[in-house]
């Protein structure tokens, strides 16, 4: 009942567009435009032969398995069941494509790390992702997922050895943060950060949280400078 008089008394004052504008934010924790929103699911490939024309802008999401990837990309997005999150481990088994405009995908790539996949897979894989990091030459760069309690293990290191290898771009989402207090969590950030600077120079990082929305701005600000989209809110 609230709303419907809320709503009355906006669209009958001359500064109604405004308010509305301030009612549509409410439910956006975010003051920044959101050009995720209109991700749609494009296509799966398993193998290098079914990847799409590569003349596109890509960015991927890597990361160990169970780090967080698709719930990642759905908060991004901030559309619910964009990608398939689980709790089993190694639940994105293919590289998932996702389509935010006709030149602009987000790659879903398969986690690696996870102890039970057969070691013919783990080899298909690692093959495979080392060769998309270096070849594919729409990637403009990668989103590599951590969980803020396992950062940089062995496997994510070899990751950003590609990027350098390849000269890519890599930012990384220490994400999960919700586990810890802001204080803790900041300490790994400075953490990590100085490893970067030394081991990995020009990769950046920052802490994120699916369930709790931190971090979307930042993470969203680094995708729109990488696919050339606007940032800044329109004044
Ligand atoms: N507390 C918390 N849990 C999260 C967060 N992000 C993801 N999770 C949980 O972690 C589990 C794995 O998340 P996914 O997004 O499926 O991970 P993934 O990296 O895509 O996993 P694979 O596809 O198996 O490689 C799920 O149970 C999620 O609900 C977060 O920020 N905080
Ligand atoms: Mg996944």
């Amino acid at each position: 009942m609230k709303t419907q008089i809320d709503n009355h008394v906006i669209s009958n004052s001359p500064y109604h567009h405004l308010a509305e504008q301030k009612l549509n934010m409410s439910h956006n924790t975010s003051a920044k435009p959101n050009h995720y929103r209109s991700a749609e699911f494009l296509l799966s490939v398993n193998n290098w032969s079914q990847l799409p024309q590569d003349d596109a802008i890509e960015v991927a999401f890597a990361g160990r398995s169970n780090a967080g990837k698709s719930s990642a990309i759905n908060t991004i997005s901030d559309i619910k069941s964009l990608c398939r999150t689980s709790k089993t481990p190694g639940r994105t088994q293919m590289i998932n494509y996702f389509s935010i405009d006709p030149e602009r995908h987000l790659v879903d790539l398969p986690g690696y790390g996870y102890a039970k996949v057969p070691i013919k897979v783990k080899q298909h894989w690692q093959v495979l992702l080392e060769r998309y990091l270096i070849e594919r030459s729409s990637l403009r760069g990668v989103m590599m997922i951590m969980d803020v309690r396992r950062p940089l293990t062995e496997y994510d290191c070899l990751m950003l050895q590609w990027c350098q290898k390849a000269d890519m771009s890599a930012h990384i989402l220490l994400t999960k943060a919700d586990k810890f207090k802001r204080g803790a969590a900041q300490n790994i950030l400075l953490k990590v950060r100085r490893t970067l600077n030394t081991e990995y120079p020009g990769t950046s990082v920052q802490l994120f949280s699916a369930l709790h929305k931190t971090g979307v701005d930042e993470a969203r600000e680094v995708l729109d400078n990488w696919f050339a989209l606007e940032s800044k809110q329109a004044e």
